[in-house]
């Protein structure tokens, strides 16, 4: 094909230096796309997930990533970027995304998460590429909220249990809407938890395996959580990033599920995490008084904290992603042991080289 004809892969990122931003520009460099992204400016360095690809060949020596400041919340940095970049994908993943500080922070997150997505599908209809632009949407399964029914799949109405739910609720109808009203090419994908290495701090599957580490390496002595019986459908970020960009390689735009079909509760997650360091968890006690013991010894491992409870809680979570299997033969590769056994080895390398950290 000659160089005019091939189509041009030029992807723009937002939340390019979270979890799942740094995954999907690994995916789309390795498949040969230029991949801008937009960071806040902040007062420390916050591109840690991203360092090795801006550091060597795909970064600032010339190579196919370039990164741009810019925030959700400023819509004429939008419209600059897109203006100067002209993606042919944009990948919106920024988002204020922890669901309890989203009840401290709410005009915030709604800012961010509901009127940011509407920031940027009018920054690309001012630029005047809505006809070019293929539109990724990071959806949640926080949607589903209370639910309707098990599992939950695109037609499973929605329920909100959280101001970051109900951003993200008007985020995914302005999707729709604009879908419909100006034909673009714009997908919501309704992803459920999906975790790794790379998980921030403080969601719970990164907080068991950090904690965890720690008390296997004797940097901690127990390890505090709210719901125990909080169920998720965990997958790994990795095999979730595929599907977004899957998404926009269809004929349509659609609006898909992706998860993993399983549901695990927080404390299964607890469990496993201590097996893998040999350790056998008991359980005593009742509500906040609940504990972990170790069974061998006694020795309480993990407490109940009523700090980590939410106003309204999202009880339990289970995703049917067989749209996604039907159309584009997605389907998870990580099982959910392979998960917590990846987070788990990387958290014991990560505080043996650093018990700081
Ligand atoms: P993270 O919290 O790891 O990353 C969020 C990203 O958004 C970071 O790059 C962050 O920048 C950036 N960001 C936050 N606020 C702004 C702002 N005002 N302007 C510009 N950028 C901002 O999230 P994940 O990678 O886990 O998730 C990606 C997206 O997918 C989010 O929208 C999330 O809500 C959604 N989602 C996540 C799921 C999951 O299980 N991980 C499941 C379903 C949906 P900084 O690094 O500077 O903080
Ligand atoms: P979630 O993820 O709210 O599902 O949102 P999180 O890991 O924060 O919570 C999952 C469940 O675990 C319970 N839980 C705890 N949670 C945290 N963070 N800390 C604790 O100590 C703790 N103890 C128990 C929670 O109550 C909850 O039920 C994530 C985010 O990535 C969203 O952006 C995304 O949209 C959804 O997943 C899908």
């Amino acid at each position: 094909m000659a160089e005019a004809e091939k189509p041009r892969k030029v992807a723009l990122i937002t939340g390019i230096t979270g979890q799942d931003g740094s995954y999907l520009a690994e995916f789309l460099l390795a498949k040969g796309y230029a991949v801008h992204g937009i960071i806040r400016r902040a007062s420390t360095f916050n591109t840690s997930r991203i360092n090795h690809l801006y550091e060597d060949k795909f970064g600032h020596q010339g190579g196919r990533m370039k990164l741009h400041y810019g925030d959700m919340t400023d819509s004429s940095c939008l419209v600059k970027l897109i203006s100067t970049i002209k993606p042919s994908e944009i990948y919106n993943l920024a988002a204020q995304s922890h669901v309890k500080v989203s009840f401290d922070l709410s005009e915030y997150t709604a800012e961010v998460d509901g009127v940011g997505t509407l920031r940027l599908l009018d920054a690309i209809r001012t630029c005047n590429l809505q006809n070019e632009v293929k539109f990724y949407q990071a959806s949640t399964s926080e949607l589903y909220g209370k639910v309707a029914e098990i599992p939950q799949t695109e037609k499973t109405p929605f329920y909100p249990r959280s101001p970051y739910a109900c951003a993200k609720l008007y985020a995914y109808w302005i999707v729709v809407n604009y879908r419909e009203a100006y034909n673009m090419f714009a997908c919501n994908g309704i992803l459920f938890n999906h975790e790794s290495p790379r998980r921030g701090e403080t969601f719970v599957t990164r907080k068991i395996t950090r904690g965890v580490a720690k008390i296997h390496l004797g940097q901690a002595e127990v390890l505090e959580l709210g719901n125990l019986d909080s169920r998720r459908d965990w997958g790994h970020a990795k095999d979730y990033v595929e599907a977004m960009w899957l998404m926009l390689q269809q004929d349509q735009p659609e609006d898909f599920v992706i998860a993993s079909g399983e549901m695990h509760s927080v404390r299964e997650f607890v469990e496993m995490s201590f097996k893998h360091v040999g350790i056998e968890i008991v359980w005593e006690g009742k509500d906040t008084f609940e504990v972990g013991k170790e069974k061998d010894t006694g020795i309480v491992r993990v407490k109940v904290n009523e700090r980590y409870f939410r106003p309204t809680e999202v009880e339990l979570l289970l995703g049917d992603a067989s749209k996604a299997k039907k159309q584009f033969n997605w389907q998870p590769k990580v099982t959910f042991p392979e998960l917590v056994k990846d987070m788990m080895d990387a958290d014991i390398d990560l505080m043996k080289r650093n018990p700081q950290a």
